[in-house]
């Protein structure tokens, strides 16, 4: 069987959603979550604008939507869709996009006057939105799953204990379930970031899981600090590298971890993923399992630009049970 990384195929037209397609100001569209809802895949960005190519400086951040008939051409929405600010509230971004019993639920990160919060909305029309939940501050990167369990809905997560931990940003992914999307709780520890053999500091969930028969297969985050290696960007002192890896879950048990591919999936190599506002950034957000066995990966790419790969799916559970 092939190494994990040949398992994926860029798609040829990367990236597939940039700053020049968006009809408002738009510096670095990345970091998306796309579904399949009602015959149509959509895309939720982030955006950040006001800043100019080459500096580190923005004025907001916003989301905006794309919607697509085959899941690689996209047609922007003329407006933003989300630009949440209030006294407390300073921006939503990260977003994630999960399909469940025929709502579409979103998951983003909120930074806030007091920290870092994982929110939870839902909407039925890509226009209204209603906040489920907010964690308590430093949490991020949730995503739901597609169905529930026991009647529970089910999310990943990553806190990130800046005390208990003992290295500043070894960050963990975590399990929570709840009746209502509001309370939360059964916490469990899926992953420590010391059992990722490739990478040397944080993890955090990715794409929402996809249910196969051999349990939920979901993509994650992995990131390597190197302070020696000054790497590509629009700012100094950038040594982070993110990876994207790929376990599975078990159905059951979703906390357990059955399977995980012992090398990353994918690695920063293509132009686009090396340079750009932060780049060797690889971010998944979504993962789309097509009827003929296709996965879609989506993934942003240097901060700066929305990309997508394609693989097999039998190839990735594969790929996870070989270890
Ligand atoms: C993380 C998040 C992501 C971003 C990544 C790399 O902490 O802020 O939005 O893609 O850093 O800069």
């Amino acid at each position: 069987m092939s190494n994990a990384s040949e398992c994926v195929v860029r798609y040829s037209g990367n990236p597939i959603l940039t700053a020049a397609e968006i009809p408002y100001p738009a510096t670095l569209i990345f970091n998306a979550g796309v579904a399949k809802y009602e015959g149509k895949y959509v895309m939720a960005f982030r955006n950040d604008y006001g800043g100019a190519e080459g500096e580190a400086h923005f004025e907001g951040t916003n989301i905006g939507l794309a919607f697509s008939d085959d899941g690689i051409h996209w047609e922007p929405r003329p407006q933003p869709w989300i630009e949440w600010q209030t006294e407390e509230i300073r921006r939503a971004y990260d977003p994630r996009l999960t399909v469940l019993e025929g709502r579409c639920y979103l998951c983003f990160a909120v930074d806030t006057g007091h920290g870092v919060r994982g929110g939870i909305a839902v909407t039925d029309d890509f226009d209204a939105w209603e906040v489920l939940s907010l964690s308590a501050p430093d949490n991020r990167n949730m995503v739901l799953f597609p169905e529930r369990l026991d009647g529970k809905f089910l999310r990943l997560e990553r806190p990130f204990p800046i005390y208990g931990r003992g290295a500043p940003e070894n960050f963990d992914l975590w399990f929570s379930d709840s009746p209502d999307c509001r309370y939360w709780g059964n916490t469990q520890l899926v992953l420590g970031s010391e059992e990722v053999p490739w990478a040397n500091a944080k993890i955090g969930p990715g794409a929402p899981p996809v249910k196969t028969e051999a349990g939920w297969l979901t993509l994650f985050h992995a990131v390597n600090i190197d302070r020696d290696k000054e790497l590509p960007a629009w700012h100094r002192n950038w040594h982070k590298t993110y990876t994207i890896g790929v376990m599975l879950l078990d159905l059951e048990r979703p906390w357990v971890v059955k399977g995980m591919s012992g090398e990353p999936l994918m690695t920063p190599e293509a132009p686009y993923e090396l340079e750009g506002f932060r780049g060797h950034v690889l971010f998944p957000g979504g993962l789309i399992l097509e009827d003929c066995g296709e996965l879609k990966i989506y993934y942003g790419a240097a901060d700066t630009v929305e990309c997508l790969a394609t693989a097999d799916v039998s190839d990735l559970v594969a790929l996870c049970l070989r270890g």
